[in-house]
């Protein structure tokens, strides 16, 4: 039961409550995609959780893994709500689980920005919020008690040192890399950390970034944007994509016009890197369509629910907790990534590792 609704039978609260806040399907007035409260035991913790949506492997990775964690059986009513990475339907999720008076809320926030009145209202409410995944301002940091989630310009930091490096190796001049960006949704964290680095490493080793184009981390946006940038820039040689989906979709576009992914760029190969290292983008890595990937790691149910579980003991634990993630390539050409001043091991793809991922 939720422990803000007393003496009343959880089911017909929930019911009456949700159906009044949802309209149908998805919150009211959102559109956005509502799925059933899981009904659970009468003392179970009921989690708020306002997802980005549905626009790649990592989401749908995130979301199984936040499902997982706060499953009816390990004690908890889930209220999922997918705001299709609209950030309004976000917006009102986090009124509606205001409204239902839920125990916790946890927000993957789809932007840095535009949460003034609600997360006040989320603090008057007394109601603890966990951020995960992507992160807010930080003039918000008052307003959460604890985020969890990926160091963006690190990860993007690691994959250019892998391109500064096996550039060096291959004997490439600074001046012979010609890149473009693909780009995750403009003003999320990831998007913002990962094009902090690449704009950093261009600067200091004298490369050529000829453009960004939209890929809002999907497939089909990421084709679009590729098309349009072989049509603008045939010149280009790298495509830097903030995420796997983007990078389906890049080497879609390539293919489609006749040209080759690889890393030989001397005889006109376009190299691909990304971000996330989902399953089929750790196979494009062993059949050399992608050269490098760095890690994001989408399993964040367990991390967010053992946070939960130390507030409710009134445990202490660190309020900004940065996860470990790794760096992959198909061989060991490059060794090692430098990034912060600390060496990072490349991590060789196999069958066997993309099999043991299990996402
Ligand atoms: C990163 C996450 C990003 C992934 C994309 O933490 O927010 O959003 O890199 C996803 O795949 O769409």
């Amino acid at each position: 039961m939720s422990r803000r609704i007393k003496g009343i039978a959880y089911a017909a609260v929930t019911t009456v409550l949700l159906s009044a806040a949802l309209g149908g399907c998805g919150l009211a007035g959102t559109g956005s995609g509502g799925r059933e409260a899981q009904t659970s035991k009468e003392d179970a913790l009921t989690i708020g959780f306002a997802q980005v949506g549905e626009e790649s492997d990592w989401r749908r990775a995130n979301s199984r893994s936040i499902e997982d964690a706060f499953s009816a059986e390990n004690g908890y009513n889930l209220l999922f709500e997918d705001a299709q990475n609209v950030p309004e339907n976000q917006i009102k999720a986090v009124r509606n689980f205001i409204q239902l008076q839920v125990d916790y809320i946890v927000l993957e926030p789809i932007l840095e920005t535009g949460w003034d009145t609600v997360l006040e209202e989320v603090h008057e409410a007394g109601i603890p919020l966990i951020v995960a995944d992507r992160s807010l301002d930080p003039s918000y940091e008052e307003y959460y008690d604890a985020w969890v989630g990926a160091d963006y310009l690190l990860e993007g930091r690691k994959v250019c040192s892998w391109l500064q490096k096996y550039a060096e190796q291959a004997g490439l001049e600074p001046g012979e890399l010609k890149l473009v960006n693909i780009q995750g949704t403009i003003g999320s964290s990831a998007q913002i950390g990962r094009y902090a680095a690449l704009e950093e490493a261009a600067e200091a080793n004298g490369w050529t970034l000829l453009a960004q184009a939209r890929g809002d981390f999907t497939q089909a946006k990421g084709r679009e944007a590729m098309q349009e940038l072989l049509e603008t820039y045939p010149e280009l040689n790298v495509v830097y994509c903030d995420n796997d989906n983007e990078a389906y979709g890049a080497i879609d576009a390539i293919e489609a016009a006749g040209r080759v992914c690889g890393r030989d760029i001397r005889n006109g190969e376009i190299m691909i890197l990304s971000f996330d290292a989902a399953a089929q983008g750790l196979t494009e890595v062993l059949n050399g369509r992608i050269a490098c990937i760095g890690e994001c790691n989408p399993h964040h149910g367990p991390r967010v629910r053992e946070i939960i579980t130390k507030l409710e003991a009134g445990e202490t634990f660190e309020k900004i907790q940065r996860v470990e993630e790794g760096i992959f390539a198909a061989d060991q050409t490059v060794k090692t990534v430098t990034a912060e001043e600390q060496e990072y091991p490349v991590t060789v793809v196999t069958e066997e590792l993309i099999e043991a991922r299990g996402y």
